[in-house]
């Protein structure tokens, strides 16, 4: 546990939140973006306040801890994320049907990783954690396959500017995602090379990477594509 980490936490997320209103587009399409990418540090906000009270916090019997409040967080937020990449893929196609496909299958699979890897931070037995761990994985390449396959298709058929956009925010969010499960696995869940509080530390610093500097990050691609596509 690190009081300060989560302290921190909260307070840096909860002024991005409104950070991120204040700053953001406020008529369509990017309001839609906008109000998603503001969503996330909020939720985020309420994890920490949990973290920071110890609410949720389960210490196994080896001593490592499993902040339920964080795969709560995770559950909702990565979800958000997934969307606003998601819409920008299908941007003015007017293909409904095919938007929710595509939405719903990434966000069952992105669920499915959050969950299963859950299931191995509480598991005990090492071999069921790591069985766990890969299926986790497993559900993690499926949604790396949809953001780099299809729907990166998709969002190059609108276009230069907002194919380019989509390219920009998916190396982004593509690299910081896959920081997590490294400090899963070194940590102390994991294989336990890293201490609880060097671990809460670096989840901080993606946490904030990946809600708020991405949202700044994604926001500005998204305009300047909005932007030259409107004077192609
Ligand atoms: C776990 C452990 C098991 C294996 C995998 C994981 C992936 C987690 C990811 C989390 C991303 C969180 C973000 C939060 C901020 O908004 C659950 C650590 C693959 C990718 C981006």
């Amino acid at each position: 546990m690190d009081q300060t980490a989560f302290m921190i936490g909260f307070t840096v997320m909860s002024l991005a939140s409104l950070a991120i209103y204040a700053k953001g587009g406020k008529s369509p399409p990017s309001r839609h973006h906008t109000l998603l990418h503001a969503a996330v540090p909020f939720m985020a906000a309420s994890a920490y306040l949990a973290m920071a009270f110890g609410i949720g916090t389960l210490v196994k019997v080896d001593g490592s801890a499993t902040y339920f409040a964080r795969y709560i967080d995770w559950s909702v937020t990565t979800p958000i994320l997934l969307s606003s990449l998601v819409l920008l893929a299908f941007h003015e196609r007017g293909k409904t049907g095919e938007v929710g496909g595509y939405l719903t299958s990434i966000i069952v699979l992105d669920v499915l990783m959050i969950a299963t890897g859950l299931i191995a931070s509480l598991a005990e037995v090492p071999l069921v954690k790591w069985v766990w761990y890969l299926w986790s994985c497993a559900a993690f390449a499926g949604v790396l396959y949809l953001l780099w396959g299809p729907l990166r298709t998709m969002a190059a058929e609108r276009g230069g500017a907002l194919g380019d956009a989509y390219g920009k925010n998916v190396t982004f969010l593509t690299v910081v995602w896959f920081l997590y499960p490294i400090v899963f696995l070194v940590g102390p869940e994991g294989l336990k090379i890293i201490s609880d509080p060097a671990s809460v530390w670096a989840i901080l610093v993606m946490d904030i990477v990946a809600k708020v500097a991405y949202a700044f990050y994604a926001a500005s691609n998204l305009d300047k594509a909005l932007h030259q596509h409107g004077s192609d």
